[in-house]
This record gives structure tokens, C-alpha cells and sequence, in this order.
């Protein structure tokens, strides 16, 4: 159906391809373009200052720009990143390999040299001097969805089309290479007024209806059923219809790791975070005796599933997949997430459910009081930060303690959730903080956007802080400091390994440094320092940014980790037989770790993690 978008636009009759481009855009609802400039892509930067409310951010680098447009586009479903050819893309590359492995929809713009250069294969400078000016496209193509580069003057229009469509509706990247000599090629802006076909194409009506109808006998049927929901429901913008779901089925749902942020935590029917083994006693209970599953949006990573340990018992496991679903052992290739979702919702008659819900056991524990004095760990921050959340927060953690620590808290409604738990690239949540800080200001209500970053991983990436304090966000950063790289140490037993420690930074004086004026930064060291933090209702508002530099212990982390840990040691001393001693008591408010090693090149570990101080309210 076509709209008026040339009038209400006051477009000219015909516009250049980079307009259109930069149009279509703005059409979705993307209005902050990430990236670099080079002599290649200029001449489309230009245009972006002639359309209202597009903005080019300019990022520091294309690393930290791919992680932006990443992180935007995990709010509003698309980003955009434009990069200069061979240097400026293979900078980005990394994070557009996340935005991959993670079902984020990105459109990787390239200003490539004239055809005229690459016809005749110049040596020209960012080229490997071979002449092959399609390499860097090669090395795109296997983390892109399409690729594409607009040489052909009859599909200009169609081409840029596709590529947009494909990155919204399969939430992947898209490789588009645009020649500089191509970018003022004209259109008919006529073309502007056919929205773009965000439909799902090329169904089979039949095998959706099969697959539906078997997937609600199971459902219908089961005693001890159980959904669990996970990272690609927020990805294509499902939390609706699973907010539906949970609305109208009975049963117990749960959430992963990555799946943060797709629930409201605060509903009867949420049972807490699933996360394999590594799951809490009241989970485990449920999801390992099922006899449905639903894992509604499944990615299944390692760290999701806590390296895969999980032990359904379901006779029936429903898999809804982005764009595949499992059911059983049988697979429906390009069934979307979206259709599969949308038809149990239409076909499901919940007066046929039999099962009968039972009580869910409250995921949190208690809060615990502790003496002001008492230095800050791991565990009591998390606790505590839980209940300083508010509804409409935008939620970053980054690979590291920060990521497991999240998981001990439950959300309010509305909370949204970024992490990068699958690609892991330490440093990503810095640049996803500038790309959804930007999406948040887009929104009118302006949430307030809070990152957890490790002391390590800030390092990677800080200067995006500069082009956050360019803009005037307002995050809320809390810095987490405890001298290094603190789950490697636990994850690898060298933990007094040299590899693990980084230089220590004067971290109050970062936001100074790259130019705020109007800011806030602290540093809270004890229980008393971090509960006036947060019981401080000034703090609370993002009228400014924000850094908190919460000084914790180099050994310590969240009780989820330090399982994790004491489960490695323990395998490993199964294995080589070098733990003399391993032995850990375990109550809700005592941990006691103590690991001996007999391997003279690693010192005793004795380290002993109770609060003296502690006591219950
Ligand atoms: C780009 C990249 N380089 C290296 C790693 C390996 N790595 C994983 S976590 C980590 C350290 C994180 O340290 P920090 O941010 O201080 O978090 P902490 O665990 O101390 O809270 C490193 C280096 C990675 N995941 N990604
Ligand atoms: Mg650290």
C-alpha cells in the first residue's frame, strides 16, 4: 500500500541513491548512524546532515562503532554502521561477527573505490596491493546474512531493499559495498512511497499448521510443563506475543541467561533464570522434570545452558529457533520464530491445558544486612543493585563477573537487558552502551541506560566514553574494579598469573579527562559507601553521566561463578590429582573455599570468603 512519504517529506521528485538509502532508513525508525568517515564514504555521510532527525555519531573507532550499531539495534531491532573500505570494515569486523553469532539485525555500510578503480585494479592505498578489491567482501560473507555491492544501475533501488529487509526481518548483518562513484546516481523518490515488505515470504501454510497442532497436543497434555525464553525473542521483537503466551498458558517460564529482558520477572507465573546445571535448586527442580518444554526464541549457547549441562526430562522439547523450530527430533527448516510464535497463539484453546499450577518458590533471597564497614563483594552488590532497578531500564553487562552477577537479580517490569553472552568480546558493553544510549534518547522517555563494566574490559574500549559525553548521554556506568581480569583468574587456576593483571587507572578522573563537565563520578569501597549510593534519590536520576567505581576483591565473584569454579577445580583434581585438598562449605550467607595446591610453581590459594560481620534481617 502506498503512502505519502515524498509529500510529507517535501522530497524532490528525484534523489540521490545515498538519500534513498538514508530515507529507507528513517523509514524503520533509525535515526543514529554509527561509524567512521573515509574519502570512500563521505560523499554518503553528507547526506545524512541534510535529512531532520538523522544524526551521525562519529565513533572513535570502527570496533567500538560495530558494537554501537550493535547495541542500538538490540533496542530498536536495527542499526546501521557505515566504514571505509578494507581499513575501516576490518576494524569493524569483530563486532559485526557478534551482531552474527547473536541474531542482531545490523546493515554494514562500505564506501568502496569507483568501479572505475577496481575495473582497472589500481594498487590504490587500502587495497592488499593485489588488485583484488573483492576480498574484504569475501571475508564479510560468512557473517553476513547477503551481501551485496550496487554496481548494477537497474537494481539500485531493489538491491538496497533487500539487504534492509533481510537484516530487519532475519535479525543478522548485512554486507552492502557502495562504490563512491555510485552514491549520487539518481531515483525516482516515488520509489519512497512503498513502504518496505517486512512480511515473512515464502511460508508453507500446511507444515505450520502440522507443526502447530502437534505442539499443542503435547502442551495440552502435559503434567509438569515448563517455558523457558530466551535471547531471540527480543530480537525480533516478540515480547508481546510471549507476554501473551505467559498470559495465557498456566505454566511455570522461566528465562536465560540471554533471555533477560524478554519477560516481565515480576509476574505469578516467572520462576527464575534457567541456566543449565548452574541453576538454582527451585529451577533445576522444575525445568529437569518437565514433560514439556517450550524454549521459546532458543540459542542454547554454552553459557546459557552452563556449557550445555541441562537435563530435561521432557518427552517433548518444543524448540522455537529464529528462523527453524525442533520439535522432538524433527526439524522444520524456515519456520520463523515470528509465524511459529504467532500461530500457537491463534490456535491455542487454553480451556484444554490439564495442568493444574503449582506454587513457584521466590527466586530472591532475602535481603541481608550488613555491617556499614564491611568491604563490598561480589554477591551482596548484586543483591542489593536488584532492588535499585526500575521499570523502563536498559540493563548492560559485560562478559566478565558482570555477567553472572546479573542473573541474581530480578527485574522489574519492563527492564531490558544487553549482554553479549555468546560472542564474548570483552569491551563490547561500552560500545553497546553509546549505540542503546542513543536508541533511549530516541525514545522520548528517556529510560535510563546502566552498564556494568570490569575494570579489564573498560580498558579495550574507553574511548567511547568520549563520544558519549560529546552527545550528552547520560549513562549510569558502575565500573567494577577489582584489579584485572578477575574471571579469567577463576576460570584458569593460574590465577596469580602476571596475564591477568592490568594497569591501575585514576578512574575517577575518565569523565573529566575526555571532557564532561557536567558529571558525577564516585568510588564506593564498603557496604555503607554503596547504600547510601543507592539509597541517594539524586543518584538515582540520569540527568547526567555517571561513573561509580565499585572497588571488590581480585578472587572474588558472584555465587554462580564461584560454583563454576569449585566445579573446574574439582574436575580437574579428578583428573591430574594435584588439589590435595579441595573442600567448600556452602550455606546462603558463609561460602569457605579453600584449595590447596601441591604444584610448586603456583602459590597456596587460601582464601576465605565469609563475611564476619553479617547478620540476617
Ligand atoms: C576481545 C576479547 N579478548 C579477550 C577475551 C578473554 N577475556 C574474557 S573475560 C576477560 C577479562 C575481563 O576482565 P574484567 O572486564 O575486568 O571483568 P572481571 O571478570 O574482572 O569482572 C578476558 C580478557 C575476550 N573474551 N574477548
Ligand atoms: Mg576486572
Amino acid at each position: 500500500m502506498a503512502i505519502n512519504y515524498v509529500y510529507q517529506c517535501a522530497l524532490p521528485p528525484e534523489i540521490t541513491l545515498g538519500h534513498y538509502i538514508l530515507h529507507r532508513l528513517r523509514q524503520l525508525g533509525i535515526h543514529t548512524i554509527f561509524g567512521l568517515p573515509g574519502e570512500f564514504n563521505m560523499p554518503l555521510l553528507d547526506k545524512i546532515y541534510t535529512i531532520p532527525q538523522m544524526v551521525w555519531a562519529g565513533n572513535t573507532n570502527e570496533l567500538n562503532a560495530a558494537y554501537a550499531a550493535d547495541g542500538y539495534s538490540r533496542i530498536k531491532r536495527l542499526g546501521c554502521l557505515v566504514t571505509t573500505f578494507g581499513v575501516g570494515e576490518l576494524s569493524a569486523i569483530n563486532g559485526v561477527a557478534g551482531s552474527f553469532a547473536e541474531h542482531v539485525g545490523l546493515i554494514h555500510i562500505v564506501g568502496m573505490p569507483p568501479i572505475s578503480a577496481q575495473v582497472r585494479q589500481l594498487l590504490l592505498h587500502h587495497t592488499l596491493g593485489n588488485g583484488d578489491f573483492k576480498v574484504f567482501y569475501r571475508l564479510a560473507s560468512d557473517v553476513a546474512a547477503y551481501t551485496s555491492i550496487l554496481n548494477d544501475m537497474e537494481t539500485l533501488a531493489s538491491e538496497v531493499d533487500k539487504c534492509l529487509t533481510i537484516a530487519f526481518t532475519k535479525q543478522r548483518p548485512v554486507y552492502l559495498g557502495i562504490p563512491v562513484n555510485m552514491v549520487d546516481v539518481i531515483l525516482s523518490s516515488s520509489l519512497l512511497n512503498f513502504p518496505l515488505n517486512l512480511d515473512i515470504q515464502n511460508r508453507n501454510v500446511e507444515v505450520e499448521e502440522e507443526f502447530v497442532a502437534a505442539v499443542l497436543s503435547a502442551m495440552y497434555k502435559s503434567q509438569n510443563p515448563a517455558i523457558i525464553v530466551d535471547a531471540c525473542v527480543t530480537r525480533h521483537g516478540l515480547i508481546e506475543e510471549t507476554k501473551q503466551l505467559v498470559e495465557r498458558t498456566p505454566f511455570p517460564v522461566f528465562c536465560t541467561p540471554m533471555g533477560k529482558g524478554a519477560l516481565d520477572e515480576q509476574h505469578p507465573h516467572f520462576g527464575g533464570t534457567f541456566v543449565g546445571s548452574m541453576s538454582s535448586p527451585q529451577v533445576r527442580e522444575v525445568v529437569d522434570f518437565s514433560d514439556f518444554i517450550l524454549v521459546v526464541g532458543a540459542l542454547l549457547s554454552d553459557f546459557n545452558t552452563s556449557s550445555f549441562h541441562f537435563a530435561y526430562r521432557a518427552k517433548n522439547t518444543v524448540l522455537l529457533f529464529s528462523n527453524h523450530a525442533k520439535l522432538k527430533n524433527a526439524v522444520y527448516p524456515d519456520l520463523e520464530l515470528k509465524v511459529a510464535l504467532n500461530l500457537i497463539l491463534a490456535r491455542l484453546d487454553s480451556s484444554k491445558i490439564r495442568y493444574r499450577p503449582q506454587k513457584i518458590s521466590d527466586v530472591i533471597k532475602p535481603k541481608l544486612r550488613l555491617m556499614n564497614n564491611v568491604p563490598l563483594r561480589q554477591e551482596w552488590v548484586w543483591s542489593q543493585i536488584t532492588n535499585w532497578f526500575r521499570a523502563g531500564d536498559i540493563v548492560i553487562t559485560e562478559t566478565g563477573t558482570s555477567a553472572f552477577g546479573i542473573n541474581q537479580s530480578k527485574f522489574p517490569s519492563r527492564t531490558r537487558c544487553i549482554s553479549q553472552a555468546l560472542w564474548g568480546s570483552v569491551g563490547y558493553s561500552v560500545g553497546a552502551c553509546l549505540g542503546a544510549s542513543f536508541a533511549a534518547r530516541e525514545e522520548g522517555s528517556d529510560p535510563r541506560v546502566i552498564l556494568f563494566v570490569g575494570d579489564g574490559a573498560l580498558q579495550l574500549t574507553v574511548q567511547e566514553v568520549s563520544t558519549m559525553i560529546r552527545w550528552g548521554l547520560k549513562p549510569i556506568i558502575f565500573l567494577m574494579n577489582n584489579n584485572g581480569y578477575t574471571i579469567d583468574r577463576l576460570l584458569h587456576k593460574k590465577s596469580n598469573a602476571g596475564y591477568h593483571d592490568i594497569q591501575s587507572w585514576d578512574n575517577l578522573r575518565i569523565l573529566p579527562t575526555f571532557g564532561a563537565s557536567h558529571y558525577d563520578a564516585r568510588k564506593v569501597k564498603t557496604v555503607g559507601d554503596f547504600l547510601a549510593l543507592i539509597e541517594d534519590p539524586k543518584f538515582a536520576i540520569n540527568d547526567k553521566i555517571k561513573m561509580v567505581e565499585v572497588l571488590l576483591p581480585p578472587m572474588d565473584a558472584p555465587p554462580a561463578l564461584m560454583e563454576k569454579w569449585l566445579l573446574t577445580d574439582k574436575a580437574d583434581s579428578e583428573i591430574d590429582g594435584r588439589v590435595d585438598d579441595l573442600h567448600a562449605e556452602d550455606n546462603d550467607a558463609f561460602i569457605t573455599k579453600r584449595i590447596k595446591l601441591n604444584d610448586n610453581r603456583r602459590s597456596i590459594v587460601d582464601y576465605n570468603m565469609s563475611y564476619d560481620n553479617m547478620d540476617s534481617v
